[in-house]
């Protein structure tokens, strides 16, 4: 019997048919070179942020108002870290190593969300990180549960629900400031000031700019495109602005009746790609801090490779 063997350009008409029919694509299954590396490519930044984004709030925890408030925190950082794990599982399902996303990262190769190179200064930042940071988080993270690529999308489900409670409890310290003093009031408006506009970069730049938007809508890696999640936050957000009493510091935000939206102001994009290059108020130090963990760590992963490695030994 003959063998027939599919030509590259059928292999990626099935592969495209297979993602427009909604199947999810699974590790094992053929996949384009260029797939498999854009995919690499967001997960591990999606890993990183989570791994870096532990630092601001970590930051708070030893300073946290009460023992509540402590233990919550405490409990949020370390989600933020087992979301990290998740994500770089799901990147080495694709072939990447740890250890070469962590040097990628390192060497300033590979990216983390922009936010959280911005400082922690008050209690009132750790609720906006809850309420705006994760509630930005969330807005993209739903649409990346219908992701293409089977692992990252059911990592995203288990994180999804992790993040909603963070909302929430940031949310929950912002009503305690908004219902307290004068002082608690100015510290969360202050606070909202300050974490508003970076949040609206999260997402990204305009599908315009975006360089990888095009091809990875094509592949269902996105699902929806920057501005209709950055729009998808800001309609959702407003609200629950009013109803904390505090106000965007956007005097362009206005609801746009025919459109049934609101339309807000454009965002510093120097400011943007000045952080994304690694120039922003805490790039350096988040960084160092992450090299001096992972060295910290060294001799935990080498002991681990060693047991592993007897164990091995014993049972061959
Ligand atoms: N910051 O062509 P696009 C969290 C880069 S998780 C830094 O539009 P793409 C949980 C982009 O990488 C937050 N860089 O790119 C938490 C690309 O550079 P490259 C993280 C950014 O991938 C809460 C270039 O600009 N979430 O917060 C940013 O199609 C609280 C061109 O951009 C995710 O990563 C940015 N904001 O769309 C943890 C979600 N935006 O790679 C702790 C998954 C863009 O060519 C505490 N990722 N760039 O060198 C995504 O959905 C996408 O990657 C986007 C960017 C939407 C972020």
């Amino acid at each position: 019997m003959t063998e027939y063997r599919l030509s590259g350009a059928e292999l990626e008409a099935a592969f495209q048919t297979r993602v427009d029919d909604e199947r999810r694509i699974e590790p094992k299954d053929w996949m384009p070179d260029a797939y498999r590396k854009n995919l690499v490519r967001q997960i591990s930044q999606h890993a990183h942020s989570e791994i870096i984004g532990m630092q601001p709030e970590g930051n708070w925890i030893t300073r946290a108002p009460t023992l509540k408030r402590k233990m919550i925190l405490l409990a949020k950082v370390q989600d933020e870290g087992g979301h990290g794990l998740y994500l770089y599982s799901a990147a080495e399902t694709l072939g990447a190593s740890r250890e070469d996303m962590i040097e990628a990262l390192h060497q300033g190769r590979a990216k983390y969300a922009s936010i959280f190179n911005y400082p922690t200064l008050t209690w009132a930042d750790i609720g906006m990180i809850g309420w705006l940071v994760d509630g930005a988080a969330i807005v993209n993270q739903i649409s990346l549960q219908r992701t293409s690529y089977g692992p990252y999308s059911r990592a995203m489900i288990r994180i999804c629900k992790e993040e909603s409670f963070h909302q929430r409890q940031g949310f929950e310290i912002l009503m305690a400031l908004a219902a307290g003093s004068e002082a608690q009031k100015a510290m969360a408006q202050d606070a909202l000031n300050r974490w508003w506009w970076p949040t609206l970069m999260m997402f990204g730049p305009h599908d315009s700019e975006s360089a990888h938007s095009a091809q990875s809508m094509q592949w269902k890696i996105k699902r929806k495109s920057n501005d209709e999640l950055r729009q998808d936050f800001v309609d959702q957000t407003v609200p629950q602005a009013d109803f904390l009493g505090l106000k965007i510091p956007d005097p362009e935000l206005r609801w746009n009746e025919d459109r049934g939206h609101y339309d807000f102001g454009e965002i510093d994009w120097d400011e943007f790609w000045t952080v994304v290059s690694g120039n922003g108020l805490c790039n350096r130090e988040r960084l160092a801090r992450h090299r001096k963990a992972h060295q910290d760590g060294k001799w935990v992963r080498e002991a681990m490779r060693a047991y592993e490695e007897k164990r091995r030994a014993r049972a061959a």
